[in-house]
């Protein structure tokens, strides 16, 4: 039925973009439960703990310079010096360098937060975002709605209520978004339910979501490892179920660093349509967590051919899923690295 939905609304079509990550710092304010990347301020000496300055920053985007990505995914952990002066400056100076490159940045954990330190409201917030540069917002920081599970993995940090009322906000200003959860841990069936409800039920009002992304709770190096992962079947599932019940976005997104390519191919058959981007090894919140992609670099090539070896056609899109280029018949040389992912057609067109 995921896979029914998914060709009625989007052919045989999957998506991916060119994009690289910025993450600003892995010190934060708070300690999430399922954190892998994070390290307390306590902890700003460790060898593995790293705050990029501004200028440190803009030479990654500089380092694109030449590179035909589209967008910029900037995401990171909470700290006070990087506050709403310091992201009004920055998205002001990646706009100056390169206009076009499309800044999909920070969540309303951030923005909560920098917000309340700036003494401004979220509409007057995110219309200062709006006016240095920000074009979208990613779908992170959701995590699980339910007050009582969010309480246990992701105590102090925005409630499910102002990560909505953000979202909204933002939606009203004219902007679009993704919207995410973090499955597979100790929430039950209901609380997934109960998520996606939540967010179906914002959509019907703003219309201003665009892709669902489920993330898999990864277990290493957290204060959650005692949780055991869930099946890849489980995982298959879950995104054909959120395909089914979320009738009002258009993209189920299988985000490949966390799950791996093979999955990602596989979950093309269970309602997904769309599988993120090049990201070129730019983040490290899940090799961080455990997942099989330890270095995260897909080429345009690699993500082209995985996806027709399902029987799917690849199309690049821009951050709005604009067609930036259709695949299905761009023919390349052979690749001499291709590390042999699923070889047969899962869906036949
Ligand atoms: O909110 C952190 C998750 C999210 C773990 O909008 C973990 O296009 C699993 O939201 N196991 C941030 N998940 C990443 C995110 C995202 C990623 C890709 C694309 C988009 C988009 C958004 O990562 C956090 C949290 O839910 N996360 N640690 C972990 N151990
Ligand atoms: Fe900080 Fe985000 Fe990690 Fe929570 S998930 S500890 S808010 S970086």
């Amino acid at each position: 039925m995921a896979n029914f939905i998914r060709e009625q609304k989007n052919g045989n079509y999957t998506y991916f973009n060119r994009n690289f990550h910025i993450e600003p710092t892995n010190l934060c304010v708070y300690d999430c439960k399922f954190c892998s990347y994070s390290r307390l301020i306590k902890q700003r000496s460790d060898a593995d703990a790293w705050t990029y300055s501004m200028e440190e920053m803009m030479d990654i985007v500089r380092k694109y310079d030449e590179k035909p990505v589209t967008e910029v995914h900037i995401v990171g952990g909470v700290l006070p010096q990087y506050d709403l002066k310091f992201y009004q400056e920055f998205f002001q100076k990646i706009k100056t360098h390169r206009p076009e490159l499309h800044i999909k940045a920070l969540t309303p954990v951030e923005y909560h937060y920098i917000f309340k330190k700036g003494k401004v409201s979220y509409v007057e917030g995110m219309r200062l975002m709006q006016e240095a540069g920000l074009d979208s917002m990613p779908g992170g920081g959701a995590e699980i709605f339910d007050p009582e599970i969010r309480n246990k993995i992701a105590a102090d940090k925005c409630t499910a209520e102002q990560w909505l009322e953000i979202h909204r906000v933002w939606h009203e200003l004219g902007g679009r978004s993704n919207a995410t959860i973090l499955y597979g841990h100790i929430e039950d069936y209901r609380h997934r339910i109960d998520h996606m409800e939540q967010l179906r039920q914002l959509q019907d009002k703003t219309g201003g979501f665009q892709t669902f992304i489920p993330l898999k709770f990864r277990n290493q190096a957290n204060q959650m490892s005692h949780v055991p992962e869930v099946t890849g079947v489980e995982d298959l599932r879950n995104y054909a179920i959120s395909r089914i019940y979320l009738d009002n976005f258009d993209h189920i997104k299988a985000y490949w660093p966390m799950i791996g390519r093979s999955l990602a191919q596989l979950a093309l058959a269970f309602g997904v349509d769309d599988i993120d981007g090049t990201i070129d090894d730019t983040t490290k919140i899940y090799s961080m967590a455990g997942a099989e992609e330890q270095t995260p670099v897909l080429t345009t090539q690699q993500l082209v051919e995985l996806i027709r070896r399902v029987g799917r056609q690849p199309i690049e899109r821009d951050t709005l899923y604009n067609i930036v280029q259709d695949f299905t018949d761009v023919e390349f040389a052979e690749d001499k690295q291709w590390r042999g992912y699923i070889d047969l057609p899962v869906v036949q067109p």
